[in-house]
């Protein structure tokens, strides 16, 4: 449920516009999503990103798609979006001369793997090609989104949520996405053409599930207890959340309550 939350009423107490659909990097109409729970395919390992591996569809959500990788554990979930380029239906990765990998924190023994890809492939549901998009919409030129505009965005700590959120700076080709009620604590910067930021109105549209605002008071923009990083120096990394991999070992994406390296920082 969502308390229903209305955009339209949101704008209108805001006095906020809505960034225009051209901004983003999505299809002006949803993607359909045709898959269902238990179906297996190729996806990128959002921690190793240079490996492809085998996923299972555990859920689904408007356009997107709930994967976990086979091998791996029910801990490390992640959301594409149906129309991802990091998805492929099974058997392109050798078709393409490449070799299907074990998952960053695979259960077994190493040596346990090309038993464990046979067993697991053997009698699967296999997404049908047919189901998968052809390619992801393409990139708007350039960066058109100004300050205060609305969007929803994923919750790159809570991936599963998608939320209302503003547009608090730019950054040459990137936008820093501020949630709304949220005191900054879950903000990042991403590119403009970043596939986690959608129009407003997404969510209705795709019957993925919009969560309303927080409801923390905007505090002025400075760092506040909630924000404050202070003495966890070593814990910062560079590295944007979910998509370079190696060093993320162990991490549990979407399981942190408060404030992580994971954030932006760029
Ligand atoms: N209830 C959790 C998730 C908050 C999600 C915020 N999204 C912008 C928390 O309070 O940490």
């Amino acid at each position: 449920f969502q308390g229903h939350f209305s955009w339209e009423k949101y704008l209108k107490e805001t006095g906020a516009s809505a960034a225009p659909a051209s901004c983003f990097r999505q299809s002006l109409t949803p993607p359909v999503n045709e898959f269902k729970a238990g179906m297996k395919l190729e996806a990128q390992d959002p921690r190793n990103t240079t490996s492809t591996c085998i996923a299972t569809v555990v859920g689904l959500t408007g356009s997107r798609l709930r994967l976990r990788l086979d091998g791996s554990d029910n801990k490390n979930d992640f959301w594409r979006l149906v129309d991802s380029s990091e998805i492929q239906p099974i058997g392109n990765c050798e078709k393409s001369g490449g070799m299907l990998q074990p998952p960053l924190g695979f259960r077994l023994n190493a040596s346990s793997w090309p038993l464990f890809l046979l067993k697991t492939l053997n009698g699967a549901e296999m997404a049908p090609p047919r189901i998968f998009h052809k390619q992801e919409p393409p990139a708007p030129e350039q960066n058109s989104f100004q300050v205060g505009m609305k969007l929803e965005a994923v919750d790159r700590k809570n991936p599963h949520f998608i939320c209302p959120a503003t547009v608090g700076a730019l950054r040459g080709v990137e936008v820093q996405v501020t949630f709304d009620g949220w005191r900054g604590a879950f903000d990042y910067y991403c590119r403009y053409d970043s596939r986690d930021i959608f129009p407003v109105g997404w969510c209705a549209r795709t019957g993925d599930n919009l969560q309303p605002p927080g409801t923390k008071a905007v505090m002025p923009k400075t760092s506040g207890p909630l924000t404050d990083g202070a003495v966890e120096t070593s814990a910062v990394h560079t590295t944007p959340a979910v998509s370079k991999g190696g060093g993320q070992r162990g991490r549990k994406p979407g399981r942190r309550k408060v404030k992580g390296s994971w954030s932006q920082k760029a």
